[in-house]
């Protein structure tokens, strides 16, 4: 079995624990991928120093140079980009065509910072006063400890990863330990690409020891999170607490609305994609789908004809459409929603139980699962259940589809099917989340457009676009008097 190591100091080592923790494909739980440094406080602390040294160095290395260095990892993510994505599927089971996009969004994100080393603008804004300049300049803040999820191995990392080092900024990656060696494969990149060692950390762990240390450390100024909304929580709380830059990205529940003058065979397939895409394992995922009375029936009985279709399977095999959950803890999570569901009396209209025969037995396979007759307010309808469930509600009016979209925590991303421009100008006006799709399913974010929610989903910061520039960066404001005498602001003006 391969052994990986944590990069700190600017080399592969051991943790200082000592222990390891083993990585399998979740198609069939017996295929090892390796076993990963299961670390400890002592090495974040480590990596703090060593990130600390890295950014003194790196601060003052040009904005185009630092992008230079971007736009070699694109290539270089370019050049690997099949194999990243096979390895990808062995690790957390989503189908090739989907790893594929997963390292081609990184792909994007490298070319787009590599571009934005040549922009990064401050202003040249005129001064209340004669001979005096006044400028913004935007400056990088330190050490940034990045916690991702294990959907988008490669992409998350990356809408981290590339602003916050284009910005100036050293980087500490706590990726999941459900996908430690794509993230491994990440910062082998960023180094042949030339990125100064101390500039880069990578501590793998287990549980919540690693994030936590981060989140905790003084001299980690800036955290960025991608995951639940419970550990977001807990984050929001101790950064608040210690004055970090925080940025949240948490929880989703969103919604396809299906109106009656849509195109149906349309918005069947935009929720099939975006329901069970991934597994329905996305924060974007579609997990209900809201229809108007006049096509409900005809509706749910396309779409369930289809979803009964979907391959499931090994997603390294052309043919699937589905792989396995990533864990045995995410199929029991999806299996006691699905309960719930029974019990409160939503109608089971496919799926509900785990996937079996063949192959599929010894992965976390689970059927796609949809329930009609979901109430507006229920807990299928209101909680987040990462997996591929999906929840039918019915109403008769557009008002109707808008309140029961806006009616739930979240505000990720929602999306409307209908032919009438006046609806799809108001979707996008009265729908309450920080991404709304017209005929398109509530998944496919790209890169140079800004990502992230409304309401309990995150905390008003985005990801993507110029926009993630600034979190990385810190605005600082330059006045130079050349007038050779004391003008006072407010003052001497007037
Ligand atoms: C996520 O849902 O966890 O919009 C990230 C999308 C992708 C990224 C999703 N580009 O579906």
């Amino acid at each position: 079995m391969t052994t990986f190591h944590n990069f700190i100091g600017g080399a592969w080592v051991a943790p200082l624990t000592g222990e390891y923790f083993e990585n399998r494909n979740p198609a069939d739980q017996q295929d090892v991928i390796g076993r990963f440094p299961a670390s400890g406080v002592a090495d974040v602390d480590a990596a703090v120093a060593s990130a600390q040294r890295g950014f003194e160095r790196w601060k003052r290395t040009p904005a185009p140079a630092r992008g230079d260095v971007l736009r070699r990892v694109g290539d270089l993510m370019a050049a690997r980009k099949e194999e990243i994505a096979n390895l990808m599927t062995r690790e957390m089971g989503k189908p090739l065509a989907e790893t594929r996009g997963d390292v081609q969004e990184g792909i994007d994100t490298a070319y787009y910072a590599a571009t934005e080393g040549r922009r990064l603008f401050g202003h040249t804004v005129p001064s209340e006063l004669a001979n005096k300049w006044a400028m913004t300049m935007r400056r990088p803040i330190g050490v940034c400890g990045l916690i991702t999820p294990f959907n988008f191995p490669m992409a998350i990392p990356t809408w981290k990863a590339f602003p916050a080092l284009l910005c100036g900024n050293s980087v500490i990656l706590k990726p999941a330990e459900d996908v430690p060696h794509t993230a491994t494969v990440l910062v082998e990149i960023l180094l042949e690409a030339g990125l100064p060692p101390e500039v880069i950390q990578l501590v793998h762990g287990m549980g919540e020891v690693v994030g936590k240390a981060l989140v905790e450390h003084p001299q980690v100024p800036v955290i960025s999170f991608t995951g639940s909304t419970e550990t977001g929580r807990f984050v929001g709380e101790t950064c608040g607490r210690m004055h970090k830059r925080l940025s949240l990205e948490m929880g989703g529940k969103n919604a396809q609305i299906v109106l009656d003058d849509a195109d149906l065979d349309l918005a069947v397939d935009g929720v099939l994609w975006g329901a069970f895409g991934t597994t329905g394992q996305r924060c974007t995922a579609t997990s209900r789908l809201i229809l108007q009375a006049g096509i409900h029936d005809t509706f749910v009985e396309k779409l369930v004809a289809r979803a009964q279709a979907l391959v499931l399977g090994d997603g390294r095999v052309a043919g699937h459409d589905v792989g396995p959950l990533v864990s045995e803890a995410s199929r029991e999570k999806v299996e006691r929603y699905v309960q719930i569901g029974k019990e409160q009396g939503a109608t089971l209209r496919c799926g509900g139980a785990r996937a079996t025969g063949g192959a599929l037995d010894a992965g976390f396979f689970f059927q796609p699962t949809i329930f009609t007759n979901v109430t507006a307010g229920s807990r299928l309808e209101q909680e987040e259940i990462f997996g591929p469930v999906l929840s039918v509600i019915q109403v008769a009016t557009v008002e109707q589809a808008f309140a029961v979209n806006n009616g739930v925590r979240y505000g990720l991303s929602s999306s409307v099917y209908t032919s009438n421009v006046n609806v799809a100008f108001r979707a996008l006006q009265d729908l309450d989340n920080g991404i709304t799709y017209v005929n398109a399913p509530t998944i496919g974010a790209e890169a140079h457009l800004p990502f992230g929610g409304v309401k309990e989903t995150g905390n008003g910061h985005r990801e993507g676009g110029w926009e993630v520039y600034e979190f990385y960066s810190e605005t600082k404001v330059g006045y130079v008097d050349y007038s050779g005498a004391l003008q006072r602001a407010q003052i001497d003006n007037y």
